[in-house]
């Protein structure tokens, strides 16, 4: 029996831009509407990768800037079997960060080229809608339990949000972006219109999906 491919949604952003939340409430919106839906999110800190990973960001072990580059690309590839599984079930995926965040925030270091830091991840599920959502870092700032990991400072979110600036000039990409006022109280109806659910025109579960 065949069943239509999920959609593969990611939500992108700089620190404290609420993505998660966003995704718990497309996922719960997708489920209301008869969808199958679950969250899945990068990095994965529940893998040993991804304990790795964890250890890093909150500063508790050091790590070269390529090698932690590439152990977060490497902590995606190990979830690709089991997002092709879901993917390919009909389940549309709805993940928080993908390998835009892993380039926006290790270019922003200094002596990295996006080109290099694009390397590892291609090949990866292409995601069929990547939403940004745009806060101003300033604000990101104020917001709760900035500061504790690695990469909390407003400067350093000021350089990746400019790389992110610059990822979102790829027009193979689908990015749609969403202001603060768009998704704030009524923010993940918006969401979910531009994501197709419910509209009837639902772009979810075709088969746009291009699988590296
Ligand atoms: P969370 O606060 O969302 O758990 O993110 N990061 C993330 C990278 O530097 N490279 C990556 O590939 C990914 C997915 C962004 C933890 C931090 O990890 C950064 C913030």
């Amino acid at each position: 029996m065949s069943c239509r491919r999920g959609a593969l949604i990611v939500l992108e952003g700089v620190d404290r831009a609420g993505k998660t939340t966003q995704c718990q409430k497309l996922v719960h919106a997708l489920q209301q509407s008869g969808r199958a839906a679950e969250m899945m999110r990068f990095p994965d800190r529940t893998t040993k990768i991804g304990q790795l990973i964890s250890s890093y960001l909150e500063k508790k072990s050091n790590l070269e800037d390529h090698t932690v580059h590439l152990l977060f690309s490497a902590n995606r590839w190990e979830m690709v079997p089991l997002m092709k599984q879901k993917l390919e079930q009909g389940i549309n995926l709805v993940v928080d960060r993908y390998a835009f965040s892993g380039v926006a925030f290790t270019s922003a270091k200094p002596g990295f080229s996006l080109e290099w830091c694009m390397n590892p991840d291609i090949g990866l599920p292409k995601p069929d809608l990547v939403m940004f959502l745009q806060l101003n870092p300033n604000m990101a700032a104020n917001r709760g339990e900035y500061g504790i990991e690695r990469y909390e400072t407003s400067a350093f979110q000021r350089t990746v949000h400019q790389r992110f600036e610059e990822l979102m000039q790829d027009s193979s990409v689908n990015w749609k972006r969403y202001l603060q006022q768009q998704w704030r109280g009524q923010a993940h109806r918006c969401a979910f219109c531009r994501a197709g659910a419910g509209s009837g025109r639902s772009r979810l579960g075709t088969d746009r999906l291009h699988l590296g």
